[in-house]
């Protein structure tokens, strides 16, 4: 074993020396007081408290020095470390309260500003609630169709089996596009334009467009030359709905009528069909549903008054039939293998029982007062 080194002296260790700790404490001290913001004092503690720092090296040197020496070299460092650190945690603490201020400063919000934001927009009841009524058919199978709204005359009419001078075609008050070319009515060709009076041309597309069976449900804008009043509208909305298939019946009309008032208005409600005309259905019927409100009481008690049939306790909800066979013909569908039912009404009369709207204006002049209530259903 070798003797300890007695000629060590560790008032020559250059760095232990006491104004060498202090002068590397002061310049610590120094750059943590400058330290303008907490990124500038993450550098100053890593160069002045790191591993590397001048205290922690000279730190190292004490473990080298012989016993009587260390503790004296030993506490004179660590109170220059321990003032370091204090003044370290002060000027962190310092820093940070000065960017919480500034935080607060810098993004605050004046919640009293007008916002200027556009507000979140809501469907039209009326999408709404044609969707809702595709969604019903789309269910049991039925394919969504479309047509044109500037509609040949013969897909309006004449398809239809409304002849051109029959009396029928003064049921539907028309706008004329463009007049008869002169030509065949029978010919889509040679046929007038008119605005779409109904969404039942759309059936004839949909016959000549497939091969049966065919199942569609046809919405749409149609167009008449109605005053704009209460009931009354010159644009509306209406459903289109086509079956044709082998042996389909008037019960088949009916089952399918009964499901789409329960799967609208809930319940077990029923339907009826009171004999009326269309051309393009023979039998046809006017189609009413029993009233969601009072489920038909008010007619049979006095008592029980109801607003939204008028006591009738029956809502009249659109027209309906067998497909005429003429139609089918006119269609190249053969009428003696397949037959077919339809059935139209009117969206906005719909939405009028729906939510006791009592002026159809209301529905389409496009204020959002009326429209906001709705919400955004989907
Ligand atoms: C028709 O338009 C037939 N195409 C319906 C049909 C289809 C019958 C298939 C048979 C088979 P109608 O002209 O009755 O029928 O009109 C149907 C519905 O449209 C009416 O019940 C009513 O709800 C709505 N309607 C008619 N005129 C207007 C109008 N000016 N404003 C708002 N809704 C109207």
């Amino acid at each position: 074993m070798s003797a300890p080194n007695k000629s060590y002296d560790p008032v020559e260790v250059e760095a232990l020396k006491p104004e060498e700790i202090e002068r590397m404490r002061d310049e610590a001290l120094a750059a943590i007081a400058a330290a303008a913001g907490l990124e500038e004092l993450r550098e100053v503690k890593v160069a002045h408290t790191g591993d590397r720092s001048p205290l922690a090296l000279a730190n190292r040197e004490i473990g080298a020095l012989p016993p009587q020496a260390k503790a004296e070299a030993g506490k004179r460092v660590g109170q220059a470390r321990g003032a370091v650190n204090k003044a370290l945690a002060g000027r962190q603490a310092e820093l940070e309260a000065e960017r919480d201020a500034r935080v607060l400063v810098e993004e605050a919000v004046d919640v009293t500003l007008p916002y200027d934001r556009v507000p979140a927009g809501a469907r039209h009841p009326l999408t709404t609630l044609s969707d809702r009524i595709e969604d019903v058919f789309v269910a049991m199978g039925y394919e969504v169709a479309e047509g044109p709204e500037i509609e040949a005359e013969w897909f309006n009419f004449d398809a239809l089996n409304f002849p051109p001078d029959h009396p029928a075609r003064e049921m539907q008050d028309t706008f004329f596009v463009k007049p008869l070319s002169g030509g065949s009515e029978t010919d889509a060709a040679e046929s007038g334009v008119v605005l779409r009076t109904h969404t039942s041309p759309v059936q004839i597309r949909s016959m000549i467009d497939r091969e049966p069976p065919v199942y569609v449900i046809c919405p749409g804008r149609v167009y008449r030359t109605d005053e704009l009043d209460a009931t009354h509208t010159p644009v509306f909305a209406q459903v289109e709905l086509l079956a044709i298939d082998e042996g389909l019946t008037m019960a088949d009309l009916k089952g399918t009528l009964d499901h789409m008032v329960r799967a609208l208005f809930g319940g077990d409600l029923t339907t009826r069909l009171r004999p009326a005309y269309f051309p393009f259905t023979e039998p046809s019927a006017e189609m009413d549903m029993q009233c969601f409100a009072c489920r038909g009481e008010s007619a049979v008690n006095p008592d029980r008054p109801c607003r939204t049939c008028s006591s009738e306790g029956w809502i009249e909800l659109g027209g309906c039939g067998m497909v005429n066979p003429r139609v089918l013909t006119a269609c190249g569908v053969d009428p003696g293998r397949y037959s077919g039912f339809a059935f139209g009404f009117g969206i906005e009369r719909m939405l009028m029982f729906r939510h006791s709207i009592e002026d159809m204006r209301d529905i389409i002049e496009g204020d959002v007062r009326f429209t906001l209530p709705f919400g955004m259903e989907i």
